[in-house]
């Protein structure tokens, strides 16, 4: 009996601590609905000029272009390349389907492991990286906005050498 009392003491102290977790980490002011997508509610358009043509974007949560939380799904072809880049702020990926390689540095290594369906990458700020697909590939992208990408060698901005045309 006795122990069995405490093994209770002990889940309800846990129960308390993880209580207080969540109420310290929750928003100052909630969001004021839920959100819930169905694939076929996502609306898709090209990626921003700043990624080289080909990639298609849905934007999921919040607004990449904007301070705060945002989530995108990006679409990527097969063979696709984000050359040497970093962020201002962390960037994490999922991913959905196909297989994404990510690796750290300022050349694109062709031999970076292509991750499957399912796995995660975070990325600190500033951290210099790049990516690559060898299938169609889907992933999800959330950091906190505005959105900014910059390429180590600007030669690398897809929207630099549109502007130049
Ligand atoms: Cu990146």
């Amino acid at each position: 009996m006795r122990r069995r009392g405490g093994v209770l003491v002990g889940i309800g102290g846990l129960l308390l601590c993880l209580g207080s977790v969540a109420r310290s980490e929750a928003p100052a002011t909630p969001a004021a609905t839920h959100t819930v997508l169905a694939p076929e509610d996502m609306k898709w358009a090209d990626a921003p000029p700043i990624f080289v043509k080909g990639a298609k974007m849905a934007v999921l949560l919040g607004d990449p272009g904007k301070p705060g939380m945002f989530i995108v799904r990006m679409k990527l072809p097969a063979n696709y390349k984000i050359a040497p880049h970093w962020h201002p702020t962390d960037e994490n990926v999922t991913v959905i389907s196909g297989s994404f390689a990510i690796g750290m540095g300022e050349k694109i290594d062709p031999k970076t492991k292509a991750m499957p369906a399912g796995s995660f990458f975070s990325m600190p700020a500033k951290m210099h990286h790049f990516a690559f697909t060898k299938k169609e590939t889907v992933v999800d992208v959330s950091g906190m906005g505005p959105f900014t990408l910059t390429y180590l060698d600007p030669n690398d901005d897809p929207s630099k050498q549109a502007a130049a045309k």
